[in-house]
C-alpha cells in the first residue's frame, strides 16, 4: 500500500516521522510543502487541517484531530511498530514529556533555529511569506529580535538538551522489554535484530482497516 508523508523537511514533528518510518523499513514518498502555502494538505484533508505531517496511507488520510492528540505517530505505532511506540507502562510521563518536547523544548529551539534558516531561503517571496508568517504570530522584527538573543536562546535549549542526556545514559530498566526492533516491526515475523532485546510485534487488525477514505483516525480509542 502506499504511502505519502506530507512534510516539511527540517520540521521538528516531521523529523521524528521520518525516524519511525526508515527505522521500521517502511518506504514512502515524502511531498514537500512549503512553509509558506499548505495547498497540498488542505486539499488531501478537504480544508480540515493545513499542517505538516500528515500521511495518505492508501486511501487512509491521517492527520492531528486535536492539539496533542499525537495522531499521526499512533497510527504509525500501531500500523508499523506494533504498538511500541506508546508502551502502556509510560503513558502518563509520556504524555507530559510529549508536552514538553512540543513547548518547551520546541519554544527554545525554532528561535535559535530561524535565526539561520530563514536568511538561508534564496526565495524571497517565500522568505518574505515565512517572515510575515512568523511575524503575525511573535511581532514585528521577531527574528532580528531573536538573531541578538542567540546566546541567551541556545543556552536555554543546551538546558533542555542536558535534561534529555540525563535520561538516555541512564541504563534501561529490564522490565522495559517492550522495544522497537525495526526487523519485526518491518516484515510483521518475530525476528529479531541481532544483540538487541527485540520481541516480536503484536499483529494488531487496526480498526481503521475497513474505514472509509478520509475517516478520521481515532487512534486514541484504540491504543
Ligand atoms: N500538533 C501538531 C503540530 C504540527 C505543527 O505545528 N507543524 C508545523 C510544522 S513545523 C506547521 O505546520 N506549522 C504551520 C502553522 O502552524 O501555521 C503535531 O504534533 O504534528
Amino acid at each position: 500500500m502506499s504511502l505519502f508523508l506530507y512534510d516539511l523537511p527540517h520540521s521538528p514533528y516531521c523529523l521524528p516521522v521520518k525516524r519511525i518510518l526508515d527505522a521500521a523499513g517502511v518506504a514512502y514518498e515524502v511531498i514537500d510543502v512549503p512553509n509558506w502555502d499548505r495547498t497540498k494538505v488542505i486539499e488531501l484533508t478537504q480544508g480540515a487541517y493545513y499542517q505538516v505531517p500528515a500521511l495518505k496511507h492508501g486511501d487512509r488520510v491521517v492527520y492531528e484531530t486535536g492539539a496533542d492528540t499525537q495522531d499521526v505517530a499512533r497510527y504509525l505505532d500501531v500500523t508499523f511498530a506494533g504498538g511500541t511506540l506508546f508502551p502502556a507502562a509510560y503513558a502518563g510521563l509520556h504524555d507530559i514529556l510529549i508536552d514538553y518536547l512540543d513547548n518547551e523544548v520546541e519554544g527554545a529551539t525554532f528561535r535559535a533555529t530561524d535565526v539561520f534558516y530563514v536568511p538561508s531561503i534564496t526565495d524571497f517571496v517565500a522568505r518574505t511569506m515565512l517572515i510575515r508568517h512568523k511575524e503575525r504570530k511573535f511581532g514585528r522584527g521577531c527574528v532580528d529580535q531573536w538573531h541578538q538573543q542567540i546566546d541567551q536562546l541556545r543556552a536555554g535549549a543546551a538546558t533542555h538538551f542536558a535534561r534529555f542526556d540525563a535520561m538516555v545514559q541512564q541504563k534501561p530498566s529490564s522490565s522495559a522489554t517492550n522495544r522497537f526492533t525495526p526487523t519485526s516491526c518491518s516484515t510483521g515475523s518475530s525476528a529479531t535484530t541481532p544483540g538487541r532485546a527485540g520481541i516480536p510485534f503484536p499483529r494488531t487488525s487496526p480498526p481503521w482497516e475497513h474505514g472509509a477514505p478520509h475517516e478520521r483516525v481515532q487512534v486514541l480509542s484504540f491504543v
